[in-house]
């Protein structure tokens, strides 16, 4: 069978790792950025380059992964806000299905209009069910996507949702609480989460310290993902990866 990445996943949940993913948005890298990034990324062992962001207004998409590409061997993996966001230059793409929502565009719409599209690319297709968590503020994926967030404090929910939603056959599970989200997801809520499915589970959204890294990943978080505060300082690729690489593998 192929190695996919997809396997990775799986076969690094099976074995207790935990990974770490850097989040770029193509709209506020310019060249020089993304050179320092990989460069970080490189000496930090980072596990994957995720890509994309909830508008994308550039057109640099194509340009941004090639680059990246032609600099390492990490991954790119496309986290796309919009079907427009598919690039061939990827490995893979978060086939996204925001099952916390009751938006129907956003659930299988979009997709039905843009498969074609997305077969053609010849990316591997790895479907996501996403999870948008209120993060204490709205942010442009809850604005964008029209739907409610779940409450952070509904674990319930949120469980259920992620039971659903592997269940229906989704690959992976992606709890977000939204970029530059002002409150990350709970451990508690983590914890609910991975208890019950099997599924690969990423977690993202208003990280901003290697400790609430690695503590996600101590609550049962298989990836890890950081765009905001890398930006701001991008001297956290090291520390957080090393967090996340630090959790104990399970005996
Ligand atoms: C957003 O999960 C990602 O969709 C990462 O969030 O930019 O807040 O790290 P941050």
């Amino acid at each position: 069978m192929k190695h996919t990445l997809y396997n990775q996943f799986v076969d690094r949940k099976k074995a207790g790792k935990k990974s770490f993913a850097v989040l770029i948005d193509p709209d506020k890298v310019d060249n020089e950025k993304i050179e320092q990034l990989v460069g970080l990324g490189t000496e930090a062992r980072v596990d994957y380059f995720f890509v994309g962001g909830s508008l994308v207004i550039s057109s640099h998409l194509d340009e941004c992964i090639q680059q990246i590409k032609a600099a390492c061997d990490i991954p790119v993996v496309l986290f796309p806000g919009s079907p427009s966001q598919v690039s061939k230059y990827a490995d893979a793409l978060l086939y996204l299905s925001l099952i916390s929502g009751r938006n129907p565009e956003l659930l299988i719409g979009q997709h039905v209009i843009s498969a074609p599209f997305v077969k053609k690319s010849g990316l591997e297709i790895m479907p996501t069910g996403y999870m948008v968590v209120d993060g204490g503020a709205p942010t442009t994926v809850s604005y964008i996507s029209n739907a409610t967030p779940i409450p952070a404090d509904k674990n319930e929910i949120a469980m259920c949702t992620a039971m659903a939603g592997e269940m229906l056959g989704m690959k992976l599970i992606y709890m977000d609480a939204g970029s530059g989200a002002k409150r990350p997801i709970t451990e508690a809520m983590i914890e609910k989460v991975a208890r019950h499915i099997e599924a690969p589970l990423i977690i993202g959204g208003g990280i901003t310290e290697p400790e609430k890294a690695y503590h996600n990943c101590k609550a049962g978080a298989d990836v890890i993902v950081v765009g905001n505060a890398i930006e701001k300082d991008p001297g956290l690729i090291k520390e957080i990866s090393a967090a996340v690489h630090s959790v104990p593998v399970k005996a």
